[in-house]
C-alpha cells in the first residue's frame, strides 16, 4: 500500500473567495486533527495493549490453537494473536463491559459479545491461506473508542512489523501535509 505524494504547489491561480478558503482550511484541519488522533490512539494501543508488541500463540489442547481473549472498552487482550496455515483454531472472546463484537472478515467471524459471556468459536484456516496480517475489530458500536478497537491476526509468517510502523508513517505524513497546509496559508495570507 504505497502512498503516492501529492505535491502541493498546484495551487490554482483563479481568486477564492475567502469564506471558500476558510471553511477548506477548518475542514482539512478538522480532517488533520482525526488522523493525529487516531495515529497515536493506535500507536499507543499497539504499544500497550499488545504488552509492548507480544505476540499470542495460544496454547494448543487436543490439537486446536486456543486463544482466550478479553475484550473490554477498547482494545483486545491479546491484541496480536499468531497462528499457522492448517491450524484448527478456538477463539473463546468475553467482553467484561458492555456489548462488543469480535470479526475477522478473511475468517468469516463476527461474533457479537454479550457481557460477561465466554463466546466460543472454532475455524479451521485452510493450508493454502495467504500468509499475512489481518485486522480483527469491534463490529458493534460501543462509544468513543469503538473505531481503536482493533488487534492483529498473523497468519503464518505475517508481515509483523508494518501494523506497527503504519500509525507512526501515517502521523509523519500528517505533520508534513500540516505544516505544508500552513505554508500555503501564509503564502495565500499575503
Ligand atoms: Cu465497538
Amino acid at each position: 500500500m504505497a502512498e503516492e505524494e501529492k505535491r502541493p504547489q498546484e495551487v490554482p491561480q483563479k481568486r477564492r473567495r475567502p469564506y471558500v478558503g476558510g471553511a477548506l482550511l477548518i475542514a482539512i484541519t478538522a480532517f488533520i486533527i482525526t488522523l493525529f488522533t487516531s495515529g497515536i490512539a493506535y500507536g499507543v494501543q499497539s504499544a500497550v495493549g499488545g504488552g509492548g508488541g507480544k505476540v499470542e500463540e495460544g496454547i494448543v489442547v487436543d490439537g486446536v490453537r486456543e486463544f482466550r481473549i478479553l475484550a473490554p472498552q477498547w482494545y483486545y487482550e491479546p491484541s496480536t494473536i499468531k497462528v499457522n496455515p492448517g491450524d484448527t483454531v478456538r477463539f473463546i472472546v468475553t467482553s467484561p463491559d458492555i456489548t462488543h463484537g469480535f470479526a475477522i472478515n478473511e475468517l468469516g467471524v463476527n461474533l457479537v459479545l454479550s457481557p460477561g459471556v465466554a463466546i466460543v468459536r472454532e475455524v479451521v484456516i485452510p493450508p493454502d491461506f495467504p500468509e499475512g496480517t489481518y485486522t480483527m475489530y469491534c463490529s458493534i458500536f460501543c462509544g468513543s473508542g469503538h473505531s481503536y478497537m482493533k488487534g492483529s491476526l498473523i497468519i503464518g509468517a505475517g508481515g509483523a512489523g508494518m501494523g506497527k510502523i503504519l500509525p507512526y508513517i501515517a502521523t509523519a505524513v500528517m505533520s508534513g501535509v500540516f505544516i505544508a497546509v500552513g505554508i500555503i496559508g501564509r503564502r495565500r495570507a499575503r
